[in-house]
């Protein structure tokens, strides 16, 4: 039985280590954070995903802080976070650290992979040269790769089993053990691609792609709220072309440790060769501007009336950045807070996979207190609210940020609806 070392234990580690286990790896998760390697002991996760919940109740894994348990171990994966700065640059101090831990205990023949994203190169010209202070060369004596995550978190449809994945080795060995790796997991395909730099490409690229697309919603949007046309009937016009049509939709704005984030690894790194990346950093600014452009949806609104946000009473829907999920990261949420309360709102937030950071506990307790509502994350709960709860309680405007209530009904109800693009 092959012992695999998981460095990370958060929403990318332990779908891994969990479905490793489950494919008869010898399985040990190293997380700094001791409160997670309790947890995970104890079999309970350190995070609200029914697939984690579920899983770690059916395998064993042994967590620890100490990273000397990785000694002895065949694969080593790192999984941990690569967030940027507040000035939008990367912060590659948890790889550094990872890697500097594991340094000391790489056995010969040993193949360490990085999950995590980051910029091409990270992986042969950052993390070989600290693993190589172990005297032993890679490629040759250990392994190297990149094989960047796709973990969807609360994608119930997409689980780490079934989504096909790419590798990238520093040397073509390296290469070769990386894919008998995943294959030996996943059941989906799994393609080698030339080097560690195309693999780490590969990601940057795919959550770019989703970063460009739904700038570019979101900037159809603003020019659609000028010209009245509704912006989810003319995607939904522009989806029935069966080909060249790839639908996103616009919204209060891009959270998320992935799509918010990834595209600046790039812009950064290939500042140093001296390209500058004006189409991506042009798709985050639009992308950053929404939670004020939700904002001042509000205040337009409320001017209509004749009102102000001042002393207005508002309620937030959702921290989550995106629906059915506790994860805050990045959220857009925090900025439209921001911006309310400086504007002078008495704000109610309510989200109801985050009670500890809410201000009431039922949503009919956050409707009750307010005027107007601006729902910021697409929960089911908030989808599938009871339209005339904002009737009951004399909501006299509703801004969807994610465009997921019932416009139509919400308007015969003789509450104002406005959208984002719609
Ligand atoms: N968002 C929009 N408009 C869209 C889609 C998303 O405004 O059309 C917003 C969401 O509300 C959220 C943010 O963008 O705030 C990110 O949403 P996301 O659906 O991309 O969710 P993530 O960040 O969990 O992205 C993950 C990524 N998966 C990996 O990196 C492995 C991403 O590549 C996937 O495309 C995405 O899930 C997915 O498709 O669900």
């Amino acid at each position: 039985m092959k012992t695999l070392a998981v460095i990370g234990l958060g929403y990318v580690g332990l779908p891994l280590a969990i479905l490793s286990a489950k494919k008869r790896y010898n399985v040990i998760g190293i997380d700094i954070a001791k409160d997670k390697v309790e947890k995970v002991n104890k079999k309970i996760s350190p995070i609200d995903d029914d697939s984690i919940k579920e899983g770690l109740k059916s395998v064993k894994i042994l967590a620890a802080t100490d990273f000397s348990l990785v000694k002895g171990a065949d694969i080593i994966a790192i999984c941990v976070p690569t967030p940027v700065t507040k000035k939008h640059l990367p912060d590659m101090s948890f790889v550094e650290n990872a890697t500097k831990s594991i340094t000391p205990y790489i056995k010969k023949g040993a193949l360490v992979i990085l999950e995590s994203t980051v910029h091409p190169g990270t992986t042969d010209e950052i993390m070989q040269p600290i693993l190589e202070k172990n005297n032993l060369k890679a490629g040759i004596d250990f392994y190297l790769a990149h094989c960047p995550e796709r973990i969807d978190p609360g994608n119930k449809r997409w689980t780490i089993e079934k989504i096909p994945r790419v590798v990238g080795g520093i040397n073509g060995e390296s290469t070769k053990k990386t894919a008998e790796f995943y294959r030996s997991i996943i059941d989906a395909s799994v393609l080698e691609l030339k080097s560690s730099k195309e693999a780490e490409a590969t990601k940057i690229m795919e959550n770019a792609f989703r970063d460009i697309n739904i700038a570019f919603m979101n900037e159809m949007a603003k020019s659609f709220d000028k010209q009245g046309i509704d912006i989810i009937d003319v995607i939904k016009g522009a989806s029935t072309k069966p080909f060249a049509f790839l639908p996103h939709y616009p919204g209060c704005g891009v959270g998320g440790h992935c799509i918010s984030v990834d595209p600046y690894y790039l812009i950064d790194n290939a500042k140093n060769y001296g390209f500058d990346h004006e189409f991506l950093l042009l798709a985050r600014k639009i992308n950053n501007s929404m939670p004020e452009y939700t904002v001042e949806i509000l205040v337009h609104e409320l001017n209509k009336l004749g009102k102000s946000l001042k002393a207005a009473r508002v309620a937030v829907l959702g921290l989550a950045y995106k629906g059915n999920v506790d994860d805050t990261r990045e959220s857009p949420a925090f900025e439209i807070i921001d911006l309310l309360k400086k504007k002078g709102a008495l704000v109610t937030i309510y989200d109801p996979y985050l009670p500890n950071k809410s201000d009431v506990k039922t949503l009919n307790d956050a409707i009750s207190k307010v005027e107007y509502v601006v729902l910021t994350t697409d929960h089911n709960e908030f989808k599938a609210m009871d339209l005339n709860l904002l009737k009951k309680n004399k909501i006299m405007l509703v801004v969807d940020g994610r465009n997921c209530l019932d416009k139509d009904k919400i308007e015969a109800l003789g509450i104002k609806y406005k959208g984002i693009g719609r």
